[in-house]
């Protein structure tokens, strides 16, 4: 095996503009002294994303966690919310935290998203709401879950956190739904170091959700609900205007990286990986493989192990599953055994480093740890 880096290297790494561009940017701000609540940058950078989103209606945000609490606020969900317990925590924290119940249904084999044929028999007189996600920017399947939310009259809430520039068929699939969430965070694609967004197509949604992201004031002597503050800043808008200009190479880098991983690992034995889904436009935030500790000849957790050993810090997302953490594992959902696929899933997933400036050196370092342990080739 080669020698660990001296340097680690990590599942993700944010990609930032050239400093020098920025700066023009600072002065304006500097010039403006207008600094948060819906400033000029804000406007410009709500504008432009939606533009290249390619959706009508979008409410910048704090972060993603907010952005779903805002967002099940204004949609008025309550009672029992139908979910995946294969998410960041932050999916199934924005149900509680919004006084619902989560209700956890199993996911699908192959893109770890919810399984649309198990959701209708967890459907009761208290479920308001299916809240699905998109892993690793895999998209739904979107019309069976929309064929379900309308049969019961339920909302469909997607948390698209992986979702930025995933198109399906040509359409952006945050315009799905009754409303997406997606998060910039700076480990995700498209970072502002902290961000998120709410997508809407309805333009009165887009007003009540622009209330509730500023305390609910309508106007100065008007509070119309109960808000929470979900602004973002002149600094991050101006920031994100100016990571727009290269997201478009920044996925384009990481499909390389894709392309790398996926060449070099499709013959080990015991290990799975996914494939570009046909019609999908992916964005390249995550790379699972699944390892199959028997054909394989090690367990997720040893490879782990060895990865850390070599300075290469992989993650196991979404290791463990939500349904198993204090606040969620006495529902009856979350017993042990209810979620199959999700618990095999969550025992093999690992996700691999991807990022731009992954270089090739390191692609190989990666990849040998896992050929050099490998029993056998396919
Ligand atoms: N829904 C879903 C499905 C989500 O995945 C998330 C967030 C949300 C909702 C909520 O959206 P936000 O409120 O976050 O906008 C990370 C992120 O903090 C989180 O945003 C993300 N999902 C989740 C999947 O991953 P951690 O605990 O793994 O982050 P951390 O700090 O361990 O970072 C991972 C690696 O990234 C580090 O080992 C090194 C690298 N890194 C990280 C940061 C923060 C950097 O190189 N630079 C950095 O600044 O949760």
């Amino acid at each position: 095996m080669t020698k660990p880096f001296e340097k680690p290297i990590y599942v993700t790494s944010p990609s930032l503009p050239p400093l020098e561009e920025f700066i023009p940017y600072l002065e304006k701000i500097w010039e403006s002294k207008w600094l948060t609540n819906n400033g000029q940058f804000h406007q410009q950078f709500e504008a432009a994303l939606a533009e290249y989103l390619g959706v009508k209606h979008l409410s910048f945000f704090t972060n993603g966690m907010i952005a779903l609490q805002a967002g099940m606020q204004a949609l008025r969900i309550t009672g029992e919310v139908i979910t995946t317990p294969f998410t960041f925590v932050a999916t199934t924290h924005a149900i509680h935290l919004n006084n619902c119940t989560p209700v956890f249904c199993d996911i699908e084999s192959d893109t770890f998203t919810l399984d649309p044929d198990k959701v209708e028999s967890l459907v009761t007189s208290r479920t308001t709401a299916i809240m699905p996600v998109h892993v690793y920017g895999n998209p739904c399947q979107h019309e069976k879950l929309q064929a379900i939310a309308e049969t019961y009259g339920l909302t469909l809430f997607y948390d698209a956190a992986h979702m930025f520039g995933v198109r399906k068929d040509g359409v952006s699939v945050v315009n799905w739904g009754d409303l997406s969430m997606l998060s910039f965070h700076a480990t995700k694609v498209f970072n502002t170091f902290e961000g998120g967004a709410l997508v809407t197509n309805d333009e009165t949604m887009k007003k009540r959700i622009d209330f509730l992201k500023n305390f609910g004031i309508q106007d100065e002597v008007t509070v119309i609900a109960p808000g929470s503050n979900g602004k973002v800043d002149e600094l991050r808008s101006a920031f994100g205007l100016l990571q727009l200009k290269h997201v478009d190479s920044e996925i384009s880098k990481r499909q390389k990286v894709a392309d790398f991983y996926r060449k070099r690992l499709m013959d080990v034995h015991g290990i799975r990986i996914l494939h570009d889904l046909p019609g999908v436009r992916h964005n390249y935030g995550y790379f699972p493989i699944l390892v199959d500790a028997e054909a394989y000849g090690m367990t997720r957790d040893t490879l782990y192990d060895k990865f850390k050993a070599n300075g290469i810090y992989t993650r196991r997302y979404f290791y463990p599953l939500c349904s198993t953490f204090p606040t969620y594992r006495c529902l009856p959902t979350a017993l042990p055994g209810s979620l199959p696929v999700a618990e095999k899933v969550a025992q093999e997933v690992l996700c691999l480093p991807i990022f731009a400036d992954l270089d090739e050196e390191r692609m190989l370092q990666i990849v040998d740890v896992i050929r050099t342990i490998a029993l056998r080739f396919v």
